[in-house]
């Protein structure tokens, strides 16, 4: 019945000689690399692009270590009831989804179908999966993890400048600016090669001011570290404006010819004067003011934000306070300044551009916007009506999966939701609650585990595909082998399932007609693709949204001229500090934030199956204060409970003066009883819809022996 894609039985032939030259499949630096083959296996080397320059972290090189690795899905599995999964063929694995989701749709409505997709798919992928929910699916229901990862950079930058691109100029500017504000990124060890451009800024005569609650490889490069307690980074943003105003560092030529709203806020600044920023952020008023006057007396100067300042419930606000600094200073739209936030996954900002998101069609559209609908639908072939409107933001989807009101089956790409949601343990509970769950992936992931379905997926260096990196360089990735035999390609899963599903649209699988489509689709909508092809970026070291035609060079600085909001102004906003929904109390006594380490990439799926990450990070840990330690009893290594509102998790006791004595951190890279996001807050910011993954109250207890928590995680469904 269904059209079957003939099986591949020419695994990794591809013929020795010249390298593949193609990026590294994990985060948005997108350094560049060469594969080669030698004998059956392909190693990974560096080679020189413009973001890396020849460099490549330690997961990058060993990430062709996975392609062959013992542990990669080979064929469908399919669960029947409780049993363990059992090999299928794609025949049958389509035609159980297919009568699935169409079972589940005829009893609960359309809708009744969740898509969650990853920012790690490529352009192509995340195009086609848009259309593939609201088309084959006709359900409003798809979210994505940059939901957990862009959403409030994207909806920020949106409300200040009009456009969301997350840095608007190269890397390579940030070598000229002579201060720079890094407000809690840890890139040295999050894109460790991205250091050399803060390294030839230093030499320059730069310098770095990086805001973080803990000292990280990334302070230890700062001249100043502002240490700052969890979730106050608007209340630092409004200090230092504060400040800047009262010693006249505005720029205000900059304001009267280039911004709207000022005056809102420079009044609510006038209350955050430096004694009470101090007692807010911890960070004495004496750095505050060496910070402010670096960062105004500079004649370029930029401010940079990660997922620290990001990853709140009040997000949006802290970035919108950022903002306000940076243009109250004049230090935007101009070489070598700019606010800019750094993107993290592999696609993540591409990812965010072509329809994987609730509220958006291809080109960075409104899916609420009635010309736009009749611009994509004319593209797809269907009536402008048959389009969903918007659907629920991710944690949204996954919080309601299961019941009434919510999804009750579910299609997960590119994703471990089970590892990094918020509240994971709830998480897994909601996706055991569906009637169906399907998984495509490589390996077994923690989410593929809960599923009915698995989808053996084949890697980035098996498949031609783009990527949109955290500059907005668009860039081919060339493939350098073909997908073990049972493999498929993403594209393929979609395409075949589409079809297999029925209607009139079509659903292309080779790459380059599926980024023809997105290139019409995307045609004079702010992320606008259309003068990109894949001939050129074969030639080019990528190619800089918007272009619009093929004569065009590309736009690697976007607000030189003019913002992208009707009036071509960039909008100051009045904001408020607000602390974070919880604080330390006398049962939960110390904050607890979350992050990343250098030798592990997000859920660890792939990360945790190289055996020389695992040597540089064998286990789960938290870093906590050596005062706190002594004051417990807790010696370096034992085995230590954190417990919060939502749960609890095991982790070895890293102890480090490095640490605010309030805080505690602890990587979300490991699963089950050292799971990170056990303990996270899923309070949501009211814009973006981000949850709160860096701020929470958390207690610290010491195990007995005869204490196991392992009985807890017990993965089965
Ligand atoms: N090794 C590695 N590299 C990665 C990834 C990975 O998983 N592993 N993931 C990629 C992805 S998807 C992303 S999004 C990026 C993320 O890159 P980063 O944002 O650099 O990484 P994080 O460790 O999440 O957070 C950065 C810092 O924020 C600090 N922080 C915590 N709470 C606060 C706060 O309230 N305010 C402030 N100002 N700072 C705070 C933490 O202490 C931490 O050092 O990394 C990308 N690169
Ligand atoms: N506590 C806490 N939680 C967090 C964060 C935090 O800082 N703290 N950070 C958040 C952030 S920024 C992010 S980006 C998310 C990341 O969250 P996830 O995206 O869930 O993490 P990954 O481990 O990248 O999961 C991707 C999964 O898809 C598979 N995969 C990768 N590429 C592809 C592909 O092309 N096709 C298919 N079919 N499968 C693929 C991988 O093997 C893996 O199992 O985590 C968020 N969660
Ligand atoms: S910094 Fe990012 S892109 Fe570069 S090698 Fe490491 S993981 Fe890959
Ligand atoms: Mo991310």
């Amino acid at each position: 019945m269904m059209e079957a894609i003939s099986a591949r039985d020419d695994e990794m032939i591809e013929p020795a000689g010249a390298p593949t030259p193609t990026n590294c499949p994990y985060c948005a630096l997108q350094c560049g690399m060469n594969l080669v083959h030698e004998g059956r296996t392909i190693k990974a080397a560096p080679r020189d692009f413009p973001t890396s320059n020849g460099g490549l972290c330690q997961k990058g090189w060993t990430a062709a270590e996975l392609l062959g690795h013992r542990d990669r899905l080979r064929t469908p599995l399919i669960r029947d009831s409780r049993s363990e999964f059992r090999e299928a063929s794609w025949d049958e694995a389509v035609d159980r989804i297919a009568a699935e989701f169409e079972n589940i749709q005829r009893r609960h409505g359309r809708d009744a179908i969740g898509v969650f997709g990853g920012g790690g798919l490529t352009n192509e992928k995340a195009y086609l999966l848009g259309k593939f929910a609201r088309v084959a699916l006709c359900t409003r229901n798809i979210d994505y993890n940059g939901r957990f990862c862009m959403a409030s950079a994207a909806a920020a930058s949106l409300k200040a400048f009009g456009l969301d691109r997350g840095l608007p100029f190269p890397l390579a500017d940030i070598s000229g600016a002579e201060t720079i504000l890094l407000v809690d990124a840890n890139v040295a060890e999050t894109m460790p090669p991205i250091m050399q451009y803060f390294e030839a800024q230093r030499r320059r005569g730069g310098h770095l001011i990086v805001a973080d609650p803990r000292a990280t490889a990334t302070t230890r490069a700062a001249r100043l570290h502002l240490q700052l307690t969890p979730g106050t980074d608007a209340a630092l943003a409004n200090g230092l404006l504060h400040i800047a105003i009262a010693e006249d560092l505005i720029d205000h030529q900059f304001i009267a010819a280039r911004t709207s709203s000022y005056q809102s806020a420079r009044k609510t600044a006038v209350a955050y004067w430096p004694e009470r920023v101090e007692r807010i952020t911890g960070v004495p008023a004496h750095q505050l003011y060496e910070a402010a006057r670096m960062l105004g007396r500079s004649r370029t100067t930029m401010l940079l934000t990660a997922r620290g300042a990001e990853q709140q419930s009040n997000s949006v606000n802290n970035l919108l306070a950022l903002t306000n600094l940076a243009l109250a200073l004049g230090k935007s739209g101009k070489p070598h300044c700019g606010f800019g936030c750094l993107t993290g996954q592999g696609n993540g900002q591409g990812g965010r551009e072509h329809g994987q998101k609730a509220d958006q069609l291809p080109g960075y559209r409104s899916i609420e916007d009635a010309a736009a609908r009749a611009h994509i639908a004319h593209i797809w072939g269907v009536a402008p009506d048959s389009l969903p409107h918007a659907g629920s933001s991710a944690y949204e989807m996954l919080d309601a999966a299961g019941t009434d009101e919510g999804v009750r089956a579910m299609f997960v790409i590119g994703s471990n939701i089970a590892v990094t949601a918020p509240n994971a343990r709830r998480i897994r509970e909601r996706l055991t609650a569906l009637d169906f769950l399907v998984v495509a992936d490589f390996f077994m992931s923690e989410t593929a585990r809960l599923a009915d379905v698995v989808l053996p997926s084949a890697q980035w260096a098996e498949e031609y595909g783009t990527v949109t990196n955290l500059e907005g360089r668009v860039i081919l990735r060339q493939r350098a082998a073909m997908p073990p035999p049972g493999v498929r390609t993403d594209l393929e899963i979609l395409s075949t399932l589409a079809k297999r599903l029925g209607g009139a649209a079509q659903f292309p699988s080779e790459p380059e007609a599926v980024f023809d489509e997105l290139r019409r689709a995307s045609a004079g909508g702010v992320a606008d693709y259309a003068g990109i092809s894949y001939e050129r970026l074969a030639k080019e070291p990528g190619v800089f949204w918007p272009c619009p035609d093929q004569s065009h060079p590309g736009t690697p600085r976007i607000f030189l001229d003019r913002y992208a909001t009707p009036d071509g102004r960039a909008r100051f906003h009045a904001i408020e500090y607000q602390p974070p929904p919880e604080v330390p109390d006398d049962d939960f006594p110390f904050f607890l934030t979350t992050g990343r380490v250098a030798a592990h990439y997000q859920s660890g799926t792939q990360t945790r199956r190289v055996a020389q990450l695992m040597k540089a990070a064998r286990e789960a840990f938290v870093e906590i204060h050596p005062a706190t330690a002594r004051g417990l009893g807790i010696v370096l290594g034992e085995r230590v409970r954190i417990v919060t509102r939502r749960g609890f998790a095991t982790f070895s006791a890293r102890i480090s003066a490095s640490i605010r004595m309030d805080t505690l951190f602890v990587p979300f890279h490991w699963a089950d009883e050292s799971s990170a996001n056990a303990l996270t807050n899923p309070a949501l910011d009211r814009t973006s819809k981000m949850p709160e993954f860096k701020v929470c109250a958390a207690r610290v207890e010491r195990i007995t022996p005869a204490q196991t928590d392992h009985q807890h995680f017990s993965d089965t469904r």
